[in-house]
């Protein structure tokens, strides 16, 4: 029997966090395209992509500012390309499709159920913002709703799927599991099945060692073999949800997306340093990483 390979996807930048948060947060495309080729060389196989406007950090949807980073990431690296359909929770959705329905990547993430998404919390942590948009973007997310609905969802898979594009299907909670299984049983969305069941979100699950077991237990239930488990937990609790989902036979997310810190009360400097620590935790079980063509052939994408 083949050994099993683990895919490490990388989130080079994402929406949530803010530019004055950490220095190290990539922002321009020269920047998020340094960090994607650094962490695709340190080992994962898929880098999932949003971009933020130059001059302020702001998350910005316009194809225009993926066009240059997505040039220099596929010619310096063989890493699967994975696009943001979720942009910001505050966007509409016609606004979070453009990338992907403009450059038809070989991944798009698929967010599976409206939820809240609060933000606010982070402001206990995090002061001193340069830009006025910072503060407010927190702020805001007390009354924000991330909205997806069975139509923007069936909207999403009916505009995308017809480009061959597959999907990273984003899991906050239980119920978003039994929402894909809705898509599943009417044949919207095939097998197999790549599920980022997403920790530590408020408005999503807790990123306790039992609700890594109740996702995965209830994923289990749900789509037995028709499935690839995959998991991101935001926040400091990042790589203790990686080493307990790799040794459960589970995949892995990791990147300056969903967590800033590269050790207890430590920035980490780039998205490669989180890269490598994930494999360490994975070559360290003994268990090896995907190459992206192993990725691919898993997830039956493309290519
Ligand atoms: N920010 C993450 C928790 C998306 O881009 O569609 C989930 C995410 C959403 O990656
Ligand atoms: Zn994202």
């Amino acid at each position: 029997m083949a050994k099993r390979k683990v895919i490490i996807s990388c989130a080079i930048t994402g929406a949530i966090h803010t530019p004055s948060m950490s220095p190290y947060l990539p922002v321009t495309a020269q920047e998020i395209a340094e960090s994607a080729v650094g962490a695709a060389e340190a080992g994962a196989a898929i880098i999932h992509l949003h971009a933020r406007n130059p001059v302020d950090g702001r998350p910005d949807q316009n194809p225009d500012l993926f066009a240059p980073f997505l040039q220099i990431i596929k010619q310096r690296s063989d890493a699967v390309l994975n696009l943001t359909t979720g942009g910001h929770p505050s966007m509409s959705v016609q606004e979070r499709i453009r990338p992907a329905q403009t450059f038809a990547p070989e991944v798009a993430s698929l967010n599976m159920g409206t939820m809240g998404f609060g933000l606010f919390p982070m402001l206990d942590r995090f002061k001193d913002f340069k830009h006025d948009w910072e503060a407010a973007a927190l702020e805001a997310s007390r009354d924000l709703v991330f909205k997806n609905t069975y139509a923007d969802i069936e909207h999403l898979l009916a505009t995308l799927s017809p480009l061959g594009t597959r999907f990273e299907f984003e899991c906050y909670d239980t119920s978003h599991l039994y929402n894909l299984k809705y898509f599943l049983d009417r044949g919207l969305v095939k097998a197999p099945l790549f599920i980022q069941t997403c920790f530590g979100i408020l408005g999503g699950i807790g990123s306790h060692p039992d609700d890594i077991m109740h996702m995965k237990r209830t994923a289990d239930r749900l789509f037995g073999d028709q499935y690839q488990w995959s998991v991101l937990g935001a926040g400091a609790r990042q790589m203790s949800i990686v080493a307990m989902a790799a040794s459960m036979g589970g995949n892995v997310r990791v990147g300056l997306e969903d967590s800033l810190w590269g050790g207890p009360g430590r920035l980490a400097r780039t998205n490669a340093e989180q890269v490598a620590t994930a494999r360490q935790i994975i070559e360290g079980m003994g268990l090896e990483i995907a190459t992206p063509d192993e990725a691919r052939a898993i997830l039956d994408l493309k290519g």
